[in-house]
């Protein structure tokens, strides 16, 4: 590469990604081939419009890609309809909403506090400007959805549309309950299946369809592909307003590079290998999550059904999670702090950590690995950060993810352990 600076960088990143142990639930690896596509000469073409109907000549090959692309993810999802162009999970929920309501028309979703989505009307996001947004949680006692509320919510609000799906939620979710209460109130049904999509193609989670009138997934999470989204129906009426709400409505030309992405990966999702990465994805999850358990931590709604789960460390050590987040970090592991149900505290220092099995799953890593990590981060959570736990467990962290590489071509002749620290990489460079 002639850009050295970029070119640093992007190793900075590899190395980065080698030498922490990532358990970000959203988070995953996209294969060499998904980075090969995504970076693809595809890059280069502008295609406004649908297969057959763009606004541009020199389309021939996007065409045959995309639609490609289309029937890939129609097999995959066992459904009569998709639109692979949404850029990103956000933009692909906009579209729905954009597709089937009205400026101010209302909304009932998760709350964000309790595993929602910003994306799900969050008042500081577009979506919660533009609808009139009101929200179901999680029971006080069980943490899990309480149906009876949503339903009482919804007979109350008569909302237009109703979102099932989360961020932050580790529970199987009754889809056939949804649609029960969407049927009693006249209201659509979306399903944002983005963290657990992997789960549903596999059969391992219960699928929304028939239930959902939409549904929609980013790529990139536990699905492990190409970044971005794509929307799913089988009502032709409905996707003919969500392939004009994707475009023109909200994005021009589409990223047809991210297209030849997302096709590897549904290519991917249709091999034999998928479903042993997801039965070992739900098999890590469960081995990390009994170590809190074990340890008498508060586990979000008592223990998980599927790839996360949410500990609440505050209750336990009153520490607030951003800085069980850092001490973390400094032991190379990553999980992300996030709010709880019935928060007590801010947004940004929040009492819950929230954390999963997808890319140690696809790293290799296997159920005791799994223990053996759960065992670790209890030790430095219950030390509040002791810096001899800290450095001591940084040390197991490495050897372990040193065995399993993740790009083990493009580390080929060098080797991202020489250093452990990324401060080490600048000063070297
Ligand atoms: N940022 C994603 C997550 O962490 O779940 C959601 O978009």
């Amino acid at each position: 590469m002639k850009d050295k600076e970029v070119e640093l960088l992007i190793k900075k990143e590899l190395i980065r990604e080698e030498i922490y142990l990532d358990l970000i639930p959203s988070e995953n690896y996209a294969s060499q081939d998904v980075l090969d596509a995504s970076g693809s000469v595809f890059t280069n073409k502008y295609a406004e419009g649908y297969p057959k109907k763009r606004y541009y000549p020199g389309v021939e090959v996007v065409d045959e890609l995309e639609e490609l692309c289309i029937e890939r993810a129609k097999k995959v999802f066992n459904c009569n309809f998709a639109n692979v162009q949404a850029l990103s999970g956000s933009t692909a929920n906009l579209a729905i909403y954009l597709a089937l309501l009205r400026p101010g028309d209302r909304i009932v979703s998760m709350n964000l506090n309790h595993g929602g989505h910003l994306s799900h009307g969050a008042h500081v996001s577009v979506t919660g400007k533009f609808y009139n947004i009101f929200h179901y949680g999680v029971d006080e006692k069980t943490e899990m959805i309480d149906y009876d509320k949503v339903k009482e919510i919804c007979l109350i609000t008569k909302p237009k549309l109703i979102v099932a799906g989360a961020s932050n939620y580790s529970r199987k979710i009754n889809w056939k309950k949804f649609k029960a209460i969407a049927d009693l109130v006249g209201a659509y049904l979306v399903a944002d299946i983005s963290h657990i999509s992997a789960l549903v193609v596999t059969n391992l989670h219960p699928n929304p369809f028939p239930y959902a009138d939409v549904v929609m997934t980013t790529m990139q999470k536990q699905i492990r592909g190409a970044r971005g989204a794509i929307i799913l129906s089988n009502n032709e009426e409905i996707a003919k307003k969500i392939d004009n709400a994707v475009f023109p409505g909200i994005q021009g030309g589409p990223q047809e590079n991210i297209i030849a992405g997302k096709a590897v990966t549904l290519f991917e999702v249709m091999q034999p290998f998928f479903k042993t990465y997801c039965k070992n994805m739900l098999a890590n999850n469960k081995a990390l999550c009994d170590e809190f358990i074990k340890a008498g931590y508060h586990v979000i709604s008592g223990g998980t059904d599927n790839h996360l789960f949410c500990v609440d460390v505050f209750s336990k050590v009153k520490y607030t999670s951003d800085i069980v987040e850092k001490w973390l970090q400094d032991a190379h592991i990553l999980a992300n702090k996030n709010t709880i149900p019935f928060e007590k505290n801010s947004p940004r220092t929040p009492s819950g950590i929230r954390m999963g099995s997808p890319a140690g799953t696809t790293r290799g890593l296997k159920v005791e690995d799994f223990q053996n990590i759960g065992k670790w981060m209890v030790k430095i959570i219950n030390s509040k950060g002791d810096e001899k736990v800290i450095n001591e467990i940084k040390v197991k962290v490495l050897e372990l993810l040193k065995k399993h590489p993740i790009y083990k071509d493009k580390i080929s002749n060098f080797d991202p352990f020489e250093i452990d620290s990324l401060n080490e990489y600048d000063a070297k460079k």
